[in-house]
Parts: C-alpha cells; structure tokens; sequence
C-alpha cells in the first residue's frame, strides 16, 4: 500500500505539532522556534513538523503546517499531494474559529481533499464540543471529532476518521 500524505493545519495553538509528537512512530522532524510575539506560547512552527503512523496495515506521512498568517506559504508547499486534511482547533478558543474557516477555505479550494476537523482540549472542560463546533463550521458532525491531542489514542481518531473518508471516496468513484 502506497504511503498517505496527510496535512495537519490549524490556528497558531490548535495543537498541530502536539498531536504528531504524540502519535509520531519516528522521530518527528520539527522546525519550533522561540517566536516574540505574544501568542500564549514560547515557541511556534515556522515551517513544518513531518512525523509517521500506521494505522493498521496504512503508513501516513503527516505534516504539521505553521499556525501563524506569515507562514501562509508553506500551506500550499505542504499541501502539495497531499489526500487528507486534518485540521485542528482548540476547543476553548471560539474567537480563532473564523481565522480557522479562512484557513480551511484557503486550502480545500486549492487542494479538494477529504478533511476531518479535530476540536482539541476535550481534557480541559469548559471547552466546545463537536456538537457545537459541527454547525457553526456547516459540517457534519461525522466530520468533526472531539480529542485529547496530548493522548495517543485519542488524537489518533480523527485520522481513523479521515482515513474512513477516503476510502469511501475512492469506493465512490
Ligand atoms: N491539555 C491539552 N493541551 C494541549 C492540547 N492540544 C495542544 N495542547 C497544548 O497546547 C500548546 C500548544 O500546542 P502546539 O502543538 O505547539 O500548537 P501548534 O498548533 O503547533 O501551534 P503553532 O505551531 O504555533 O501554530 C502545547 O503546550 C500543548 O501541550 C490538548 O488537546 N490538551
Ligand atoms: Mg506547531
């Protein structure tokens, strides 16, 4: 079986380079860096964070794109053949969610790949659950997953989810 490219993308915090540390089998190439601007964090991505997965018998490249709006280049470099998008928002932060629906918007019309949305934070209630984030994103909740991005299996679910997606894709077609 063929690897799967998977772009992981999402507002600056969102937990990008959280989850591929985490679910990552290799060690995870990443380009942090310690960043002045205040936001809420010392370090941030500046370029790319690269890890791998399997999830059964599939190997996933994963590619964790920068939060930040003055790295928005590399979200095209990234997205480049890539077949699955997993974008990630942080649960207890609805003001970044219309920057995240420009950011999907920006990427999906350039690269219409199959994506699932991961609402980070579940572990740090009061947070907005996929119930709420599903309609203000005009998603089916099927495609919008609650997760633990610090938690191995759960910030492997929304991956299972999109993974699902694709291969009803490609049965589709
Ligand atoms: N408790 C908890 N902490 C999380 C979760 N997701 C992310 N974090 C924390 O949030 C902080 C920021 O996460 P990062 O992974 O650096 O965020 P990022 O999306 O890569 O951010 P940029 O690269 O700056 O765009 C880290 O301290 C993480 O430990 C989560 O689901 N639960
Ligand atoms: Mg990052």
């Amino acid at each position: 079986m063929e690897p799967l490219k998977i772009v992981v993308t999402g507002p600056v915090g969102a937990g990008k380079s959280t989850l591929i540390r985490t679910l990552s089998e290799t060690e995870v190439v990443d380009t942090d860096a310690l960043t002045s601007e205040n936001i809420g964090k010392e370090t941030t991505t500046v370029a790319m964070d690269y890890g791998t997965l399997h999830l059964g018998d599939q190997l996933l490249y994963l590619f964790g794109t920068p939060g930040q709006d003055r790295f928005d280049f590399m979200w095209d470099v990234l997205s480049d053949g890539a077949l699955g998008l997993l974008m990630l928002i942080r649960g207890d932060k609805p003001e970044d969610f219309v920057a995240a629906r420009k950011q999907l918007d920006y990427i999906t019309s350039r690269h219409p790949v199959p994506y699932v949305m991961g609402v980070t934070r579940q572990d740090r209630p009061p947070v907005w659950g996929p119930e709420e984030v599903a309609p203000f994103f005009g998603l089916p909740l099927q495609r919008v997953v609650g997760i633990n991005a610090t938690d191995p299996q759960s910030a492997a679910t929304p991956l299972i989810r999109l993974l699902e997606l694709m291969l009803e894709d490609q049965r589709a077609v």
